[in-house]
């Protein structure tokens, strides 16, 4: 019946095995899709890769050595936490392509893969005065972003982007999915999330009279909201 394998089936049989990651994961098909080549399409919808995008970031791309690297996750939390990359990898995994706007007038359309930033979120105890999430980065960089947003777009805090662990300048180890906001709310090389009631001084481009809500479509700049007073 079957002659010989056809190229097509050793194809699908060797992404089998690349999906399954490294064989000693105790939950491999759960974990985030790792390919040789970066991921094209998805479903239909063509990527852009991660390669040829612009990288604008405050201070450039962050290095960031993965063995001493934590998510510290405090402030107005139950139990104050540290994470791993390791243990953030073992996470149920989320995939989503989504859209990133930079202000500065350019798009990408990416396969984003990570685990949801509620249900960490929920793991450490969120107190009840809790408003916003502010994202703290190794370059110095900041961002916030709403605990209701956060929870009702189901926001994913990306290892992963079209198929490969984030690229350097891409924000390795992670990256906020601020989906259908503008790049500024999508933290990269993430250190630290605190929880906090009042974020009013808590967003680099913010600060600078970005919207503070930071929504695609609306007028994003409006000198007279910074906040950066002497
Ligand atoms: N830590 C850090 N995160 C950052 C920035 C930065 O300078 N530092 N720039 C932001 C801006 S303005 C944009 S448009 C996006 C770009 O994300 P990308 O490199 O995945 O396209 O990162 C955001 N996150
Ligand atoms: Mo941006």
């Amino acid at each position: 019946m079957c002659k010989s394998f056809q190229p097509a089936v050793y194809l699908s049989l060797l992404l089998a095995v690349l999906a399954c990651g490294s064989g000693d994961s105790a939950t491999p098909d759960l974990a985030p899709t790792t390919t040789v080549v970066e991921i094209a399409d998805y479903m239909g919808e063509k990527l852009t890769s991660t390669t040829g995008m612009r990288e604008n970031s405050i201070k450039g791309p962050q290095v960031v050595d993965i063995d001493s690297w934590r998510l510290k996750v405090d402030g107005l939390v139950d139990t104050p936490r540290e994470f791993t990359y390791e243990e953030l990898l073992a996470r149920e995994v989320v995939r989503r392509v989504v859209w990133l706007h930079c202000v500065d007038g350019w798009s990408a359309r990416i396969l984003w893969e990570g685990f949801s930033l509620t249900k960490l979120l929920e793991e450490v105890g969120v107190k009840l005065h809790a408003r916003h999430a502010v994202f703290y980065a190794e370059d110095g960089y900041q961002s916030f972003l709403s605990l209701n947003y956060i929870k009702a777009n189901d926001i994913i805090a990306a290892t992963h982007a079209n198929g490969k662990p984030l690229r350097v300048d891409r924000g390795f180890p992670l990256h906020v999915i601020s989906q259908s906001k503008y790049g500024y709310k999508w933290c990269k090389w993430v250190t630290r999330i605190e929880l906090v009631e009042d974020a009013s001084l808590a967003g680099f481009y913010e600060n600078q009279g970005y919207s503070r809500g930071g929504d695609v479509g609306d007028h994003y700049y409006n000198p007279d909201e910074g906040r950066l007073q002497p």
